[in-house]
């Protein structure tokens, strides 16, 4: 990776340290100046991302390379989540599919997403039975050449994303149902012995990424999740280097395990780091509004375990809106499992995991970034017309950095926004999000951008708080 691109991701470690470093070493006052400091950050925050990172936490989405070109999705992608994930381009199919030859320029886009707005990358996935070309599958390699092959690829891989990908899942969904292992060319050709060596190998590659082992089903107490923590104890006693563990958390309405804090706690108590890596919940289809708002109860208690256990360092959501959601294509009239409608309307779900988060749905935020110099941005927000049921309103924002897409954040008291232009509008109860359409997401460093809208209320309220791409604006 280039210079420029290993220093955004040392700037962005640094940040995380600045944060627990002044309530470690700090002091008595200093440590209670940083816990209301967080409180009000968390009171006031308007984004996943602001929240919790306020709880010193990361929230995530995995990200589709193929709606990298649609800057709703990109507005949301960028602003709302502090980590993302390859849902598909770091999979070994993508990375290496032929022998040798690899192609890391899909992979290498997410990690300039990432850099340029400031967020971890999770690499996923590194060895795995699935999504594996045929050349690996059906090599028939013996053991020391498959060794060799498997190596080279995490090698490979890890070394190319060295500095960039603080992460990775080394070895996903390596168990059965029943907590045995699963058979795939790997573990028929060289045993259970094969994760230690991965882990062994990754280390090697990259010695400051956190190195994970990843499944589903094993996020309550049961055979499956006692297969893994039976592994994990072991591969831990013979010293193998393993930092995480992942709990994707493919869940179904209704169905989340009552036992999940349980679980969670016992690999916590073996040192390990947790993280809830691929969360959705879906429903069967058509979803009504009380399963959307039971939806929303369970999106937050999955939200809450993870603040109650000091391990668990962040949720990450498997894409955040359900049209690009992998569970229709798989579960036959199942769906609505994310935060986000079809059209990239916060849900219920959405709100519900803010305010988990301390967060308020529409809120403002005064200064999300602790650390971060304030004034990257100055906001006017003008009711240019009112009469009795409606109001026109314009937006300006002069930005200090260049923006290659933005998305804009602010409450609306009353009304429900009609028409708009410059932008495009979403809106979940009090809370509007205005994303750049395609002619308007370049700024350069100084420029101003704009954009207004008409609503069907002609109330009178307070200026609201304005946040672009996250950091809340001065007036
Ligand atoms: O969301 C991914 C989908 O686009 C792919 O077609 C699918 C192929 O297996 O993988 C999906 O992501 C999976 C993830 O990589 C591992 N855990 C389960 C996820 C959902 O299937």
């Amino acid at each position: 990776m280039s210079p420029l691109v290993r220093r955004a991701a040392v700037v962005f470690a640094a940040g995380a340290a600045l944060l627990s470093g002044f309530a470690v070493h700090g002091g008595a006052q200093a440590q209670e100046r940083a816990a209301d400091a967080s409180a009000s950050v968390a009171a006031e925050a308007a984004t996943l991302r602001e929240a919790a990172a306020a709880h010193g936490k990361f929230v995530g989405t995995a990200v589709a390379d193929g709606r990298l070109g649609n800057s709703t999705y990109t507005g949301i992608a960028g602003s709302q989540f502090s980590s993302v994930t390859a849902e598909n381009v770091m999979k070994w199919e993508s990375i290496e599919p032929s022998r040798g030859s690899f192609s890391f320029a899909a992979g290498d886009r997410l990690v300039d997403f990432a850099q340029s707005h400031d967020q971890q990358v999770w690499g996923h996935t590194l060895v795995w039975h699935s999504q594996l070309p045929d050349w690996v599958r059906n090599g028939g390699f013996s053991p020391a050449v498959l060794t060799q092959v498997m190596n080279n690829h995490i090698t490979t891989v890890m070394d190319h994303y060295e500095g960039d990908v603080a992460y990775w899942d080394v070895v996903n969904e390596a168990f059965n149902e029943d907590g045995s292992l699963r058979s795939s060319v790997f573990s028929d050709t060289l045993g259970q012995g094969f994760i230690a060596e991965a882990f062994r190998t990754a280390r090697a590659a990259d010695p400051n990424a956190k190195l994970c082992i990843n499944d589903y089903n094993t996020e309550g107490l049961g055979a499956k999740s006692n297969g893994l923590y039976n592994l994990v104890s072991s591969l831990l006693s013979q010293g193998v280097p393993i930092d995480c563990v992942g709990f994707q958390s493919h869940f179904i309405l209704d169905s989340i395990p009552s036992s999940l804090q349980a679980n969670m706690q016992r690999f916590a108590d073996l040192g390990l780091e947790l993280v809830i890596t691929e969360l959705d919940i879906r429903i069967t289809l058509p979803a009504d509004s009380s399963e959307l708002q039971r939806q929303g109860q369970q999106f937050a208690s999955v939200t809450n375990t993870c603040l109650a256990l000091d391990a668990c360092k962040g949720v990450t959501v498997w894409g955040f809106g359900d049209a690009d959601s992998w569970v229709p294509g798989v579960f036959d009239g199942q769906g609505a499992a994310c935060l986000y409608d079809n059209n990239y309307q916060a849900k219920p779900a959405f709100d519900a995991m803010l305010t988990a988060l301390g967060g308020t749905p529409g809120g403002g935020d005064p200064d999300p970034d602790p650390g971060d110099p304030p004034g990257d941005c100055r906001a006017t927000y003008t009711v240019t017309n009112r009469w009795n049921a409606g109001s026109v309103v314009q937006v300006s924002i002069v930005t200090d950095s260049a923006l290659s897409g933005w998305s804009v954040t602010f409450s609306l008291p009353s009304g429900r926004i009609t028409s708009g232009w410059n932008a495009a509008y979403a809106q979940s109860g009090t809370s509007v999000t205005a994303t750049n359409v395609s002619y308007n997401g370049s700024v350069g460093a100084g420029g101003t951008l704009s954009f207004g809208f008409q609503t069907d209320s002609g109330a009178q309220y307070a200026t609201p708080t304005v946040s672009l791409n996250g950091e809340a604006c001065s007036a």
